[in-house]
């Protein structure tokens, strides 16, 4: 059911570590063209300077894909199409030909071939107005069910970041600062809000993974965006109000609202989010790259 790459299929067999990453955050869902090859170059080559194997998961052709050749990634830069986790069972059953998977479907494509640990830019989470509109994003769902790390910025504060904390309290997921007290906002080092717990080192990550009293339970690991390429708080505060209320105006809802929130907040910046997004993109890389090696040396 789930095709492997060749290199990703040796180095599970080998015991060598594998990082997986998403495809829509670079597809132009998550990114303008071309920083989005930007991104999966960058990304890519920081998991393999960490000395792990990455493996990028998407849908191509029906199939469950897991690590790519250079020529079906370039078919995952332009998809348009996005699969979450429960949409990976509509896309192969419909033969779709390009689907990019979003966290929740890349968490679950991992953990069914055994990865153990996958880096993102940001999650989705719980939504601003999420009394009226019910939407929760299905990658806290996905972290909650499936034994993987997931290596993020935190997320974009488009969303109520505190309700995403008490979901992923609820749902026993351990949160875990890496070298940072506080939840990170994606573009900002810090929401305002703390994590439950710090850790230092990839070490301490792989122990929790491996102690965990829910065996289907995943681990959310929060990494800061370096210093060097924060965003000025008051910027992306009004980058992202101007961007929610066109959502609200153009009436967006569902699946479309953080693509859309994502694309204005670009415009609303002027291109200026973008290089951050890259360089948090491929920092939760390398640190994914540190937390497979140690996941390898001691399995969980
Ligand atoms: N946040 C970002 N960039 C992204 C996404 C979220 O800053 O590209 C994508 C990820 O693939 C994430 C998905 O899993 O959006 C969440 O979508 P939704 O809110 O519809 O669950
Ligand atoms: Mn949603």
């Amino acid at each position: 059911m789930i095709e492997l790459s060749p290199q990703v299929s040796q180095a599970l067999a080998d015991g060598t570590p594998v990082v997986a990453l998403e495809s829509t955050i670079f597809s132009t869902l998550g990114l303008p063209v071309p920083h989005n090859a930007e991104a999966l170059r960058r990304c890519t080559a920081a998991v393999e300077a960490g000395g792990a194997v990455p493996a990028v998961t998407a849908v191509l052709d029906g199939r469950w894909r897991v690590g790519l050749r250079a020529d079906e990634q370039e078919r995952v830069l332009s998809g348009t199409r996005k699969v979450a986790e429960r949409d990976l069972a509509v896309a192969a059953a419909q033969s779709w030909d390009v689907g990019v998977t979003t966290v929740s479907a890349s968490v679950a494509l991992a953990a069914r071939v055994g990865i153990p640990v996958f880096a993102t830019g940001g999650i989705g989470g719980v939504h601003r107005g999420v009394e009226l509109s019910g939407d929760v994003s299905a990658d806290l769902d996905a972290l909650a069910s499936h034994p993987v790390v997931t290596v993020c910025a935190g997320a974009k504060s488009f969303l109520d970041l505190a309700r995403t904390l008490e979901v992923l309290e609820s749902s026993g997921v351990p949160v875990l600062g890496w070298r940072s007290p506080d939840f990170p906002a994606f573009y900002v080092r810090s929401s305002g809000l703390p994590v439950p717990h710090v850790v230092q080192t990839a070490e301490e990550v792989a122990r929790v993974l491996r102690l965990r009293s829910r065996p289907q339970t995943g681990v959310l690991l929060t990494v800061p965006i370096p210093e060097a390429d924060e965003l000025d708080p008051a910027r992306h505060d009004a980058a992202l109000q101007t961007a929610l209320e066109q959502a609200a105006a153009a009436g967006i809802t569902g699946a479309a609202v953080t693509p859309y929130v994502l694309e204005r907040v670009g415009r609303a910046t002027e291109g200026g989010s973008v290089p951050a997004n890259l360089a948090l993109a491929e920092n939760n890389a390398a640190v994914a790259a540190q937390v497979a090696l140690a996941l390898a040396a001691a399995p969980a």
